[in-house]
């Protein structure tokens, strides 16, 4: 707290600039998306082979909070958003991936991805999220689930969330592939692959 009794204003990263609120930003259409057909793979160079998680199987694994900022590659920073869902480690404990695996590739709907080095996706603020500031995600938002990264820029993050597959081997997500950072760390300004 400051001397006026406000909290202080968060720290921006390089190159950013505030807005007040989280504004749909994404490639193509919002999905139709299904509970009652929705699963969470969890495949790839994984140990034993896939997983999938119904969604009453998803939403009963324990729930967290994580109070994140939220920034888009595009300068812009939506701050203190409150998260709630499952802990990405819960997932990853659940279904571990093969030893030595150190990338994911993280899949949504209609085909976006994005690629994720696995000291990313085991942060302890990694969340799959399923609501924002206490509501259900809303469609545009990325219901019923969605990833989460708060140090990584917005794009690292895929709504409508599908499946994560380990690998040995990376691939490049959607946008990875057109030009992004491989990584994509905000407090790096990692945001394009001649970064790299
Ligand atoms: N499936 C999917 N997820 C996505 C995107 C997308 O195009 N498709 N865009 C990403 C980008 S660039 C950002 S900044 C955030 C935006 O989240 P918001 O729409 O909740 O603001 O979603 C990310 N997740
Ligand atoms: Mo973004």
């Amino acid at each position: 707290m400051s001397s006026w009794g406000l909290a202080e204003p968060r720290p921006l990263p390089p190159g950013q600039r505030r807005t007040e609120s989280l504004r749909p930003v994404h490639y193509g259409r919002v999905p139709r998306m299904d509970l009652a057909s929705w699963s969470l793979r969890i495949g790839g160079d994984a140990k034993g082979g896939s997983t999938a998680l119904t969604w009453a199987e998803f939403d009963d694994l324990p729930k967290v909070d994580v109070r994140a900022d939220h920034h888009c590659v595009s300068h812009y920073t939506t701050q203190d958003l409150l998260w709630s869902g499952v802990a990405v480690r819960t997932i990853l404990d659940l279904a571990p991936p093969e030893d030595d695996v150190e990338h994911a590739l993280v899949s949504a709907a209609y085909g976006y991805s994005s690629n994720v080095r696995m000291e990313d996706l085991a942060s302890p603020r990694a969340i799959l999220a399923t609501h924002l500031d206490g509501e259900p995600l809303t469609p545009e938002h990325g219901w019923p689930c969605r990833l989460v990264l708060p140090h990584l820029y917005g794009w690292k993050g895929p709504k409508w969330v599908l499946a994560i597959d380990y690998q040995h081997h990376p691939e490049r997500g959607f946008w990875e592939q057109r030009g992004y950072h491989f990584t994509g760390d905000v407090w790096r300004e990692e945001r394009y692959a001649y970064q790299e």
